[in-house]
């Protein structure tokens, strides 16, 4: 899969792009078996709603399981992203935010790459976020809203309480941008939530502003969100690094897999 002509221009113009029927319903059934047998071994790994049982996200699947494994390096996910970037890749993130059917909660207004500056010292944003739909996306589990073209604003800084996370996962909300922000960003950027069926695809950047709303219909929505980040843009932790689970420390450039996923 290439991205055609239009397709990049998207994704620099806009900060997004959607590419639909990426995977077969069958790949996406593994993606969601070896999901839900990831989610029941609680640890650092697993992140829950505020009632502390629900699964809100779960990181690094892919280092616990052969499907989530083949996933970050195929050809679906990993050429369009070194089309973008013109790089050797490595996976930084990988996380699920399985946002439940009556209650997933939002996501804060936010973008990414400053929390990995500050946290991980991330040398430069030049990250491609790969978002994949285990669950169809609708005007009402909850989609991922973009202001179009925010990422060409660059870092929008935060205050002092942006220095104050901790040493693991930090919730957008640490970095969210304020109402008064918002009001005047839409603006000039207006708001887009790309939707689509379960196996489709959205690849954003790491400097756009996005967030989510609670999900109150009767869908969950699965998302699994890729980070891949140039190997020239590893991070250098000046202190101690966050956990490897948070943050990738195999820098190996990804080698290309052009099977399907649900081989076994
Ligand atoms: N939760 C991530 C982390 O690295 C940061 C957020 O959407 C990604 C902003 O801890
Ligand atoms: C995120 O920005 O990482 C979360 C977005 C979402 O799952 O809606
Ligand atoms: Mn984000």
């Amino acid at each position: 899969m290439k991205l055609t002509e239009e397709q990049l221009a998207s994704f620099h113009n806009d900060g997004f792009v959607l590419l639909e029927d990426a995977f077969s319903g069958d790949e996406i059934d593994a993606l969601c078996i070896a999901l839900a047998e990831d989610q029941r071994v609680p640890g650092p790994c697993l992140i829950t709603e505020n009632d502390g049982v629900t699964p809100r996200s779960i990181y690094a699947s892919h280092t616990r399981h052969p499907v989530f494994e083949r996933l970050v390096r195929t050809e679906r996910l990993l050429g369009p992203a070194r089309q973008i970037t013109g790089e050797d890749l490595y996976v930084h993130q990988m996380k699920i935010n399985s946002k439940q059917a009556f209650g997933g909660e939002r996501w804060a207004w936010h973008q990414d790459y400053i929390v990995w500056r500050d946290a991980d010292n991330m040398p430069a944003a030049s990250q491609v976020n790969v978002a994949l739909f285990l669950d169809d996306v609708t005007e009402f589990n909850g989609p991922v809203i973009f202001l179009r073209g925010s990422h060409r604003l660059g870092t929008l800084e935060r205050g002092a309480s942006a220095q104050d996370h901790g040493t693991g996962h930090i919730d957008p909300d640490a970095y969210s941008l304020t109402p008064a922000e918002l009001a005047d960003l839409v603006k000039q950027h207006e708001m887009v939530s790309p939707k689509g069926a379960r196996g489709g695809v959205l690849l954003f950047s790491s400097q756009i502003v996005h967030g989510s709303g609670t999900n109150v219909s009767p869908f969950a929505r699965r998302l699994l969100i890729l980070t891949y980040n140039p190997v020239s843009a590893a991070p250098r932790p000046v202190g101690a690094p966050r956990p490897e689970h948070l943050v990738g420390r195999d820098h190996t450039p990804l080698e290309v897999d052009r099977g399907p996923l649900d081989r076994t």
